[in-house]
C-alpha cells in the first residue's frame, strides 16, 4: 500500500502505567516514539505525493484544504495506513481500551515563513460528542517540530477546566475553521511547547487548551493529527456522524461506519466522505456567524 512503512514499528507497545497516569493527570503525553526517522520520511513523502497529485485539481467540489483537514483516512490510503498502524494503535489502546475508531485524520502542515497559526482552543467544544474521556488525539510529527516552526503549546492540566467559553475570530491567518479562541486566561508557566522529532507523537485530551504559532523557520512543519474514539461515543444531539473502525470490536458503535479507500479519492468511499463533511459542516459550524473557512476558502453554506 502506498505510504506503508517498509520496516516494522520500532517502538510498538503499550504505554507504561506511569505514562498513562501522566496523561490522565496532565491531559497530554509526549514524546511517544512510534516510527523511525526513515519511516517518518516515507510517510511524509506519501502525504506530500497526495498533495502534489490533488492540490491543483479544479474538479474537487470542496476547497482542497478541507480534504486535508477532515477525514483524510476515507480518501487517502496513506492516511488510512498511518491511522490504523499497529505502532500507533498499541499506544492508543493503553488509553482508550481495545476497541478503537478513527473520527478523522488531518494533515497539518505549515509552510516556511508562514504566518498560519491556531488560537488557543479546546477541540471538544466543537466536536459534538456526548462523552468526555472516550477520545484522544494523536499528533504525529513527520518533520522536526520546534517552537520556531510552529509547534503546539499545551496548557498543563486544562483538561480539568471543563468546557470553557470560546469566541470566533475568523482570523485571516488562523488555520482553525472559525478561528475559535478560549476567552479565559492561563498562567504562562503552565504552557508547554510540544517539540517533537520525526516519528514522535504527542497525545492530548479533547478538553486540553492548546494552539500553535506561525512558522518563522526555513523548513516546512508537517504533522498528522488522528482523532481516536471508542465505539461508545455518540453525538449529543442525536445527529449522524461517522468513524472508521480500526481495532477490536466496533460492531456496536453509535457512529456510522466509514469504508476504507483503495485509491486516492476512491469512488467507493468519496460519497461517504462527503456525507461526513456535511455532518461536520453542521456540527463544527454550529452557532457560527459565517461558514467555516479552510486556508482562506469558505466551505459551502451550512444549512
Ligand atoms: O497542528 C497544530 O499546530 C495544532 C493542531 C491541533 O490543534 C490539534 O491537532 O488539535
Amino acid at each position: 500500500m502506498a505510504g506503508s512503512p517498509t520496516t516494522g514499528p520500532p517502538f510498538a507497545g503499550s504505554l507504561a502505567a506511569t505514562q498513562v497516569a501522566i496523561y490522565r493527570d496532565e491531559g497530554y503525553l509526549f514524546p511517544v516514539p512510534v516510527f523511525t526517522a526513515d519511516e517518518a520520511a516515507e510517510l511524509r513523502a506519501a502525504f506530500e505525493a497526495f498533495e502534489a497529485r490533488w492540490s491543483d485539481d479544479t474538479n474537487l467540489p470542496r476547497p482542497f484544504a478541507q480534504y486535508l483537514r477532515d477525514g483524510m483516512q476515507v480518501i487517502s490510503p496513506a492516511a488510512d495506513c498511518i491511522a490504523r498502524h499497529p505502532a500507533v494503535l498499541d499506544v492508543i489502546e493503553s488509553i482508550l481500551g481495545p476497541d478503537l475508531m478513527v473520527w478523522t485524520c488531518e494533515l497539518l502542515a505549515k509552510e516556511p515563513h508562514s504566518p498560519k497559526m491556531l488560537t488557543m482552543h479546546q477541540d471538544l467544544n466543537y466536536w459534538g460528542f456526548d462523552a468526555v474521556g472516550q477520545h484522544v488525539t494523536a499528533w504525529i510529527a513527520l518533520s522536526e517540530v520546534t517552537d520556531e516552526n510552529g509547534a503546539m503549546h499545551f496548557v498543563r492540566g486544562s483538561h480539568r477546566w471543563g468546557n470553557v467559553d470560546h469566541h470566533d475570530t475568523f482570523g485571516a491567518d488562523n488555520i482553525l475553521s472559525r478561528g475559535q479562541e478560549v476567552t479565559v486566561a492561563h498562567d504562562p508557566a503552565d504552557e508547554v511547547v510540544v517539540a517533537l522529532s520525526p516519528g514522535e507523537m504527542s497525545l492530548h485530551d479533547g478538553l486540553m487548551v492548546h494552539g500553535s504559532g506561525p512558522n518563522v523557520s526555513d523548513g516546512r512543519r508537517v504533522g498528522v493529527a488522528i482523532r481516536y474514539l471508542t465505539p461508545s461515543v455518540r453525538m449529543h444531539d442525536g445527529r449522524d456522524d461517522y468513524a472508521t473502525p480500526v481495532r477490536g470490536d466496533c460492531s456496536g458503535a453509535e457512529l456510522l461506519m466509514l469504508p476504507v479507500p483503495a485509491v486516492d479519492f476512491d469512488p467507493e468511499t468519496v460519497p461517504f466522505h462527503e456525507r461526513m463533511l456535511v455532518a461536520h459542516d453542521e456540527t463544527l459550524g454550529a452557532g457560527a456567524a459565517q461558514p467555516m473557512v479552510y486556508d482562506g476558502v469558505r466551505t459551502v453554506e451550512s444549512p
